[in-house]
């Protein structure tokens, strides 16, 4: 009897062996919880982790956590309760995440980030950060404005801010690699600055406040992102003024909307930030779940694009 059992137990493997394509590898299983839908750049970033998804057999659940933090956390316990491989997010807000991502090392499953970062007090609680610089990106975008002013160095320049999402990494950074740039000039001074949650339509409601408030005393606009800028840019216009030449304008992301306004002449200059991170996120997924040491931050590499060279750089642009 015993026997018999172990023979068949045997043909079976064997049959199993050799069949082996058919049997391959069950696909790995990532639940990716997204931001929102709020702007160009996200569109452009869920499209792509769709697609590498797609391309490379993985099999992605996604959340759309609408811009909510607590959307995110729902979707993160959902994706431990479904014993997904690999958890993967983008980060609305830096702080609050240390109890779910605990309870996501409990349950041994790895966590990515990607695009935004997380403030906690345990680095291993994620194993890998893929995202840009923003820092750099807010440093990127005051140096081309300390440049800018050197035409006209006897006119000072009052500049209004429009941030993005409260309390997210790319606002705080964004913020914070600007002011650094800009410190110390006694020409550049930023008069006003707020929040436009990173939307078109918050970004034209906050423009509308600022022109209202301070009028012709704005010379820059300083914009978080490209759809907040072309937002605002129809405010100015409303307004009775030329964007791009009444008040500066100056945004992040390198959207092909920013490309359009540059080419109309009516955004200066874009700081570009890759959205495109799909295939680098399903890459260290693969190398996560097959235990393979894989880097902790990732950081993309980008540039800066004035508006003499947009209509050249236009063909090229991917998003
Ligand atoms: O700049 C903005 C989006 O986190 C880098 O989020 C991302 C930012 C991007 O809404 O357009």
């Amino acid at each position: 009897m015993m026997k018999r059992r172990t023979l068949l137990t045997t043909a079976l493997a064997a049959a199993v062996a050799l069949s082996a394509p058919a049997f391959a590898a069950k696909p790995l299983v990532i639940g990716f919880s997204q931001v929102g839908a709020e702007s160009e750049w996200r569109t452009a970033n869920t499209v792509s982790i769709k697609d590498a998804a797609k391309k490379e057999g993985v099999t992605l659940k996604f959340a759309d956590a609408q811009q909510k933090q607590e959307n995110q956390v729902k979707a993160i316990r959902s994706f431990i309760a479904q014993r997904v491989d690999v958890i993967a997010f983008s980060p609305v807000v830096e702080s609050g995440w240390d109890t779910v991502l605990r309870e996501a090392k409990r349950a041994n499953i790895p966590v990515i980030l990607t695009d935004r970062a997380v403030n906690v007090s345990d680095p291993s609680l994620y194993v890998s950060f893929l995202g840009s610089d923003f820092v750099e990106e807010g440093r990127r975008a005051g140096r081309w404005l300390v440049e800018r002013q050197k035409k006209t160095p006897d006119a000072a320049l009052n500049i209004v801010e429009l941030q993005g999402t409260v309390g997210s990494a790319p606002a705080l950074d964004r913020k914070k690699g600007f002011e650094e740039v800009i410190a110390g000039n006694a020409k550049l001074k930023v008069i006003r600055s707020q929040t436009g949650d990173f939307t078109r339509a918050k970004g034209k409601e906050v423009m509308e406040a600022f022109l209202k408030a301070e009028g012709k005393k704005i010379n820059v606009l300083y914009a978080h992102n490209d759809d907040m800028a072309i937002g605002a840019i129809q405010a100015i216009e409303e307004a009775g003024l030329k964007p791009g030449k009444d008040i500066i304008v100056i945004s992040i992301d390198g959207v092909k909307g920013a490309f359009e306004a540059m080419i109309a002449g009516k955004l200066n200059v874009t700081v570009e930030c890759n959205p495109l991170l799909g295939p680098q996120l399903m890459q260290i997924a693969k190398d996560v779940a097959a235990g393979k040491p894989v880097p902790k931050r990732v950081v993309t590499q980008e540039g800066v694009f004035p508006a003499e060279v947009a209509a050249k750089e236009f063909p090229n642009r991917k998003y």
